[in-house]
């Protein structure tokens, strides 16, 4: 009888233990369920972006930031102000970011981002989720937002064309002077990185309602994607310390929608300017790297720790003479798999290259086509020890 009842003890204990067991198990799947639910639930990220009519300053030191001293003769064809030329600033329409709907208070520019200069805010995404822009023209002239390789349906393409759609479908092409829009573009895995890419790529976003007046005015912005998995609760990749955003493109100042404006407001003497005058024509034409020229792009925006691990996604834009070949001095880039100190851009081209810099100092960021060199398309990076 005795042996009975021990017997019958042990296999109590037994069956208690298997009890919590099973419990802890199912616990620890719970909790394993409920981070994989965390991990691939897709968010919808929201921008608040408006156009806005702004005077844009190409070079705000008034000096050539490269030599260390005031701008010579060859750089005065495109800064000078006068009776008849315009000079280094010009009113543009700009891309910015607001905190909510009310398009009432500017979304601050965090530091990591501020060497963005005239670019429209960082759209970004993870594979999966959705992006919605609330999108408001506070400019004088009709523009939209039409972007790259993520994916819209007729409502949300931002271009006007015979495509067979009407209606709803025609209020994203070129939305009104105080109207607004509301794009949503879904980002599936052909929106994302392909398998030869790093873990985020860019695309870009830029103002289609009338394509090349739009853009030299200067409605162009960058959108990141980063592959599934990759990214951090903000959207941004895993695998990367800092990352920068770098337009190359000869702003035709004289194909902007604003060129009227901008005459009769910086000229000295509006009516002495003659717009078919080929030197007219050349002083409006501002090599830029996002929107500075002659490293005016102020160089705290612009650095970087040695050892980090920096992703730079650059594009090109404009026209037969945007043709532009970025060339990083004393540090070197993988792209594609291939180590290069440069990379070459063509209009709307999107590439991205990752940087791990070793060398210490301050160093020339600059296009290496001549033309270009000399007429300003050149800044600065520092990496810090
Ligand atoms: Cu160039």
């Amino acid at each position: 009888m005795k042996k009975i009842i021990t017997k019958i003890k042990g296999m109590q204990s037994v069956y208690l233990f298997m009890l919590i067991m099973a419990a802890g198990l199912i616990v620890m799947g719970l909790f394993a369920n409920s981070r994989l639910v965390q991990a691939a639930a897709p968010h919808t990220r929201t921008y608040y972006i408006a156009v806005d009519e702004v005077e844009w300053d190409y070079a705000p030191t008034n000096s050539n930031q490269i030599t260390g001293e005031p701008f010579d003769d060859t750089a005065n064809v495109f800064v000078q102000n006068g009776p008849d030329r315009i000079g280094k600033v010009y009113i543009k329409a700009l891309y910015r970011e607001y905190t909510d709907a009310t398009f009432k208070k500017l979304k601050p520019v965090s530091p990591e981002w501020r060497h963005l200069g005239l670019l429209g805010p960082v759209i970004r995404a993870e594979v999966g989720d959705k992006i919605v822009v609330v999108f408001k023209n506070n400019a004088s002239h009709p523009f939209s937002m039409h972007p790259h390789g993520v994916f819209y349906q007729k409502d949300s393409e931002g271009a006007p064309y015979a495509d067979g759609t009407s209606g709803g479908n025609k209020s994203d092409d070129a939305v009104p002077p105080g109207a607004t829009h509301t794009y949503t573009w879904s980002v599936p895995e052909r929106a994302g990185p392909g398998p030869m890419d790093p873990s985020s790529i860019l695309w870009a976003y830029h103002s289609h309602a009338d394509e090349v007046a739009d853009t030299n005015a200067g409605l162009i912005g960058p959108i990141i994607i980063t592959r599934k998995g990759m990214a951090e609760a903000d959207g941004s990749p895993k695998d990367v310390d800092r990352e920068f955003v770098t337009l190359y493109s000869v702003f035709d100042e004289n194909s902007s929608l604003y060129l009227d404006e901008n005459i009769q407001t910086f000229a000295g003497d509006p009516s002495s300017v003659d717009v078919d005058d080929e030197d007219f024509g050349e002083s409006n034409l501002m090599h830029s790297i996002n929107g500075y020229v002659y490293g005016n792009a102020p160089l705290d925006t612009m650095t970087m720790k040695k050892g980090e691990r920096v992703r730079w996604y650059v594009m090109g834009m404009g026209t037969e003479v945007d043709l532009h070949t970025p060339h990083w001095h004393g540090n070197t880039l993988l792209w594609s798999g291939m180590r290069s100190d440069m990379v070459e851009l063509l209009p709307m081209s999107m590439k991205v290259l990752d940087m791990i810099p070793d060398d210490v100092g301050t160093w020339l960021f600059h296009c290496h086509v001549n033309d270009h060199l000399t007429a300003g398309m050149v800044t600065r990076f520092v990496v810090k020890p």
